[in-house]
């Protein structure tokens, strides 16, 4: 699919009853984050892209030449938190979470051509500082953001 159209499969398919219900349902949610905040435009952010189910802005504090965050809209807090039993959900949070990686390598090809890495925070000890799911895509350099 064309991206810079901001097209997707996951966007552009008619969804079912159940995959609207997954996308207002919130997986174990604590509460708002500097990430909501973005999404709604209250606070400022260098926004790249957009579409229905994701945004794209850079690292304010970038770790590399390169680096920007993709983040879903819906507020998942960890990658750990994205699971659920109802089977439309699974499939639905599943698209969401190939739709971020498809997004993220989209707009990773002309910043990095050379390459770039995709990297998830989790929890805690996974050096994770803002609990909305998002990937970070560092490049541009020779070694894109990695000690040593
Ligand atoms: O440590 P994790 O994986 O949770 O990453 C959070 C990332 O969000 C860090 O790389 C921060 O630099 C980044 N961050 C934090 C804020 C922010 C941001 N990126 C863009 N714009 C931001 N604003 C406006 N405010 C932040 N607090």
């Amino acid at each position: 699919y064309d991206i810079s159209r901001g097209s997707a499969f996951a966007v552009r398919r008619p969804y079912s009853d159940e995959v609207k219900r997954a996308q207002t349902q919130s997986v174990a949610t604590p509460g708002p984050t500097i990430f909501d905040k973005i999404l709604s435009r209250e606070i400022p952010a260098d926004i790249i892209y957009e579409d229905d189910l994701c945004l794209a802005f850079n690292d304010v504090a970038p770790q590399a030449p390169v680096h920007f965050l993709v983040i879903p809209k819906r507020r998942i807090p960890r990658l750990q938190d994205a699971e659920e039993s109802d089977k439309e959900v699974i499939v639905y949070l599943l698209e969401l979470l190939g739709h971020l990686m498809s997004v993220a390598r989209a707009l990773a090809a002309p910043r990095a051509p050379l390459g770039w890495r995709l990297v998830v925070n989790n929890g805690r000890a996974g050096a994770q500082s803002v609990y909305h799911l998002h990937l970070h895509v560092l490049g541009g350099g020779r070694w894109a953001g990695r000690p040593g």
